[in-house]
This record gives structure tokens, C-alpha cells and sequence, in this order.
């Protein structure tokens, strides 16, 4: 049994409270540990350790050895990189496969690229003439914004925290960081690695807990964070947005989609439908860039759905370490059922269920996980409500599309933003799509492929301002100017 306590200042503590909640893993629901939540007093105590270090030692480095500092945390989580994987697997029940591939190298080489940004960044010079002819010059300088508030969901727990902790850190920032309540374990756990290569207590800082009147609520709305990075629902991005408007913090939101793929019938058909079924069932859907709603040129429609049907088929359920393991549960019960009241909805509105629609047959010591079948619907309109809201679960509808207005139509049709995929090999076609359609980031021919120097973020509901590469800088520092007159 585990015990999943607080970080704060270098030391892992409980709370005042006593307060505590369960921790259970997803694939049978056994109970892994309990979390000690945090109240206000954690919260206050982790702020004020995050702003006492930007004074400390964290403040005096200089940006080389910042940055050796950060190589050093991407080493030790790879050097412990089982224990990151386990810890993955416990909160999430993903498949090992996965996890070792994306999660854990992903929260490593987060640190890595923003060091190499921060040792790059450049900034600005101008030199012009005063009205009494002498000669100024302005350059900008930026400055950690100071302490950082990142909330974080559940669904890619080490990478998305890490996304946000490594540039604010490269940055020179400290940090306050609010995993979700559902996968406390490796925000926590990195404490270990910040103590371990010397980062100093109070900058990097965990405080679990819930959202509303936990943790969450408190972090983002205490006077001394001067900046709020969030990944999450667009409802709790509201709030936080809120929330951020007292003191005129600034705000960074990685929020919700509703992504469309659009295939069209001069695709490369073996791609499209083998990237799709990732875009769709990888991580069990819950990967806020997968596919919900897949639109297919009319001549290919059925070929694509019977080809889809059959990689749903194939998406095995199984334990995380088992080899043969395609797709694993939902993070939750509570996720579980949500994602069958889709199911269940999809049906009542009168939808054709291609594949799934309900929890498969598990072995016995399995039954009890969150458990849901890849599912594939079609002869949905527009208007229902699978088609129009985010499900966040392994499932698709698909709708066939005659002409590439209507396909970017459909494609726009929804308050989301963040992404789509278009399968073609017309790349003029494609090129003139990736514009029209309203998203944040556009793959041709692939998807979830990254390259961290890019901006990544939403445009419409699904977000507020770019992460990746220099883009991040524009959030963790200020940028100031300064003229000096010769
Ligand atoms: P969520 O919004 O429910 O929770 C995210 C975090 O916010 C959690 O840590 C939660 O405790 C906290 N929180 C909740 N209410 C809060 C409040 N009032 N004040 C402060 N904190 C609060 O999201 P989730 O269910 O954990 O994750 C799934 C969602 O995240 C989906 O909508 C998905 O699309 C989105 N997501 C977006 C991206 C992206 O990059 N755009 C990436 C991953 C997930
Ligand atoms: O790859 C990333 O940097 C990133 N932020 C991925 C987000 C995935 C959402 O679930």
C-alpha cells in the first residue's frame, strides 16, 4: 500500500487535515494507496517555498548551469525510468507498450528541448536617433515571471506536467504543481529526482488534492501565483480563467476537442486507416488530439468503415504488461461512466454501432476495472450529441463527405480547435485544408507526430496562447524592454 503525500520544499509531507482519499488502479480496481489532500495550509506553505527559492540559490544560477541542472533531471528520470513506468501504469493502467514508448521518454525529453530553448533564446535590438541627435539604444531581457501554477489532467500525467514544469524551470521560474486526483504518482515521484540532482527545495513543489474546494481551487486563486498553466476541460478553464482575473494573472489553456480526420478517397488507404485506429483507441482515446469524428469521401465510405471495424476488433483489452495488449481500461469509474452514457446516448439517437458500444467480457480478476469496447458509430446527424460533445473515450462516428467544402464545413462544425488530420496525396489539397480548417495543430498524413520546437495549442474553445519550442517563453518570462540613451 502506498502512501501519496505532498512535496513541498524538498520534503514530502501529509496535512493538517488528516484528509485522505483512495487511490485505485483502473484495470481491476484494487486499491493501490491512499493521497493526502491538500488544504490551504499545503498550498500556502508550497507558494510560499516556490517564492522564497526564486530569492535562494535558483535565482543566483546562471542559465548554463540551470540548464546542466535540467539535463540532469531528464537523466535520472531515464536512469529510473521502470519506476516512472510502474508508477504510469498504477495511476492510468495504460499498456506498458505505450507508456515506455511515449509517456516516460516524452516527460524526460521535455526537460532536455527547453534547456537547449533557453540556452538558444535571443532577444531583440534597436538602435535609433533621440530628438536632440544623440544615439539610444533598446534591447529586451526576459524574466522569470516567478511562481507558476500547473494544473494538470490524467491522461498523459508525466508528459503534460513536465511540458509545462521543464520550459517554466528552463525559464527560472518555480513551481506549484496540482496533478490530477486520479494519478498522483509520478508528480510525485519526480520530487525524489529534483532532491536527487540538487534542484533546490522550493522549486518544484506537488500538492494533491481534488479541484472545486481542494487544492485546484486554492492554488489557482492564491494571491502570490503569478502565473496559471492549465491542461484540462474547457468548463475547468473557465473557472480557472476566472479565477486568474483576480491580480491580472496570466493564463496558459490546453483545453478540450472534438477532432475531426478527413480522408479522402485519393489517400493512401493502408496509412489512413492504420493512423486513424491510433488517433481513435490510442491510450483507450484519451488523448485530447484523438479522433471523434472521422469524415470519409464517399467512395472509399464503406471500405473505411469495414477496414476501421476490423483494428477495432483487434484492439485486445488486457493487463498493462501483458505483451499482446492493444488498448487498456479508462483511467476511472467515474471516467467509465461517462463515456457508457455516450454509448448509451449514441444509441437512444439512433445510431448505426459498427463496432462496441458497451464494456467487453473480461477474465474474472478483471471484471471490476474500468472497462469499455472500442466503439465505431455511423447514420449519426450532426446535431447528436456524440457527434457534437467530447467523449474522451476509445470511439468514433463516421459520416461520408462528397466535396472538399463540405468536408472543411464539417470539419469547422463544432466550438472546438485544436486538431484534425487529413489523409490525401494531393499536398496542394492538403495545404489549402490545413489553413481552412480552424485548429490549433494540422496533421497531413500522420498524427500525434511532435516536433517540440512547434507551437502546440488550441485555437476557438480548445485553448489561449502556444507552448513548445520559444513559444513557450512567451508565458514563463516577462519580457521587459530597456533604453538606454548614450
Ligand atoms: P479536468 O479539467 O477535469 O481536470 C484537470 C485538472 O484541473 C485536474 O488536476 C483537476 O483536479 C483540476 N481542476 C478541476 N476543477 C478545478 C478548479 N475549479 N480549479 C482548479 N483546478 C481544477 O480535466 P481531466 O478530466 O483531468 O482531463 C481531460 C480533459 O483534458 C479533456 O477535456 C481533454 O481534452 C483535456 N486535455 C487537453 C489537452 C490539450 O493539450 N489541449 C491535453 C490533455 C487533456
Ligand atoms: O505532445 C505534447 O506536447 C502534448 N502537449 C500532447 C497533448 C496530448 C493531449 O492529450
Amino acid at each position: 500500500m502506498k502512501d501519496f503525500k505532498n512535496f513541498i520544499n524538498g520534503d514530502y509531507v501529509t496535512n493538517v487535515s488528516g484528509r485522505t482519499y483512495e487511490k485505485r488502479n483502473p484495470v481491476d480496481n484494487t486499491l493501490i494507496g491512499h493521497v493526502f489532500e491538500a488544504g490551504k495550509p499545503e498550498v500556502d506553505a508550497a507558494v510560499a517555498a516556490a517564492k522564497a527559492a526564486l530569492q535562494g540559490p535558483w535565482g543566483q544560477l546562471s542559465v548554463v548551469d540551470r540548464v546542466a541542472m535540467l539535463d540532469a533531471v531528464a537523466n535520472e528520470i531515464n536512469r529510473r525510468f521502470d519506476d516512472f513506468l510502474q508508477a504510469e501504469i498504477a495511476d492510468t493502467g495504460k499498456p506498458r507498450s505505450l507508456a515506455s514508448h511515449i509517456d516516460i521518454p516524452r516527460g524526460a525529453a521535455n526537460f532536455k528541448i527547453f534547456a537547449d530553448t533557453i540556452k538558444n533564446a535571443s532577444t531583440e535590438s534597436f538602435e535609433m536617433r533621440t530628438p536632440d541627435g544623440k544615439t539610444a539604444r533598446s534591447y529586451g531581457v526576459r524574466t522569470p515571471r516567478g511562481v507558476i501554477a500547473v494544473v494538470c489532467p490524467w491522461n498523459l500525467p508525466l508528459l503534460l506536467m513536465t511540458w509545462k514544469v521543464g520550459p517554466a524551470l528552463a525559464c527560472g521560474n518555480t513551481v506549484v504543481v496540482k496533478p490530477s486526483e486520479v494519478t498522483p504518482g509520478t508528480a510525485t515521484l519526480l520530487g525524489e529526482v529534483m532532491n536527487k540532482v540538487g534542484v533546490p527545495p522550493g522549486v518544484y513543489n506537488v500538492v494533491n488534492g481534488f479541484g472545486m474546494d481542494s487544492a485546484g481551487a486554492f492554488l489557482t486563486a492564491h494571491p502570490e501565483v503569478n502565473g496559471i498553466t492549465f491542461t484540462g476541460e474547457t468548463k475547468t478553464g473557465t473557472a480557472i480563467m476566472k479565477a486568474a482575473a483576480d491580480g491580472i494573472r496570466p493564463v496558459s489553456l490546453e483545453l478540450g476537442g472534438k477532432n475531426a480526420a478527413v480522408v479522402f478517397a485519393d489517400c493512401d488507404f493502408e496509412n489512413a486507416v492504420n493512423t486513424v485506429t491510433r488517433s481513435v483507441f490510442e491510450n483507450a482515446g484519451q488523448v485530447c488530439l484523438g479522433t471523434e469524428r472521422v469524415y470519409v469521401e464517399r467512395p472509399i465510405f464503406d471500405k473505411f468503415v469495414a477496414a476501421l471495424k476490423v483494428k477495432a476488433s483487434e484492439m485486445k483489452p488486457g493487463r498493462p504488461m501483458d505483451a499482446d495488449t492493444k488498448i487498456g481500461p479508462l483511467v476511472s469509474k467515474i471516467h467509465q461512466k461517462k463515456v457508457l452514457s455516450y454509448y448509451a446516448k449514441a444509441k437512444e439517437e439512433g445510431a448505426t454501432i459498427v463496432f462496441g458500444g458497451g464494456v467487453p467480457d473480461m477474465p474474472d480478476d478483471l471484471k471490476d476495472g474500468c472497462w469499455v469496447q472500442p466503439t465505431i458509430w455511423t447514420g449519426l446527424p450532426e446535431t447528436a450529441t456524440v457527434v457534437r460533445e467530447e467523449i474522451f473515450g476509445p470511439c468514433c462516428h463516421i459520416q461520408p463527405f462528397d466535396t472538399e467544402e463540405e468536408a472543411v464545413r464539417l470539419a469547422n462544425n463544432t466550438k472546438y480547435g485544436l486538431a484534425t488530420s487529413i489523409y490525401t496525396q494531393d499536398i496542394s489539397r492538403a495545404s489549402r485544408l490545413a489553413t481552412q480548417i480552424e485548429v490549433g495543430l494540422c496533421w497531413i498524413n500522420s498524427w500525434f507526430l511532435r516536433d517540440l520546437r512547434t507551437p502546440f495549442g488550441g485555437s476557438k474553445q480548445s485553448g489561449i496562447g502556444r507552448e513548445g519550442g520559444v513559444h513557450s517563453l512567451e508565458f514563463y518570462t516577462e519580457l521587459r524592454n530597456v533604453m538606454i540613451k548614450y
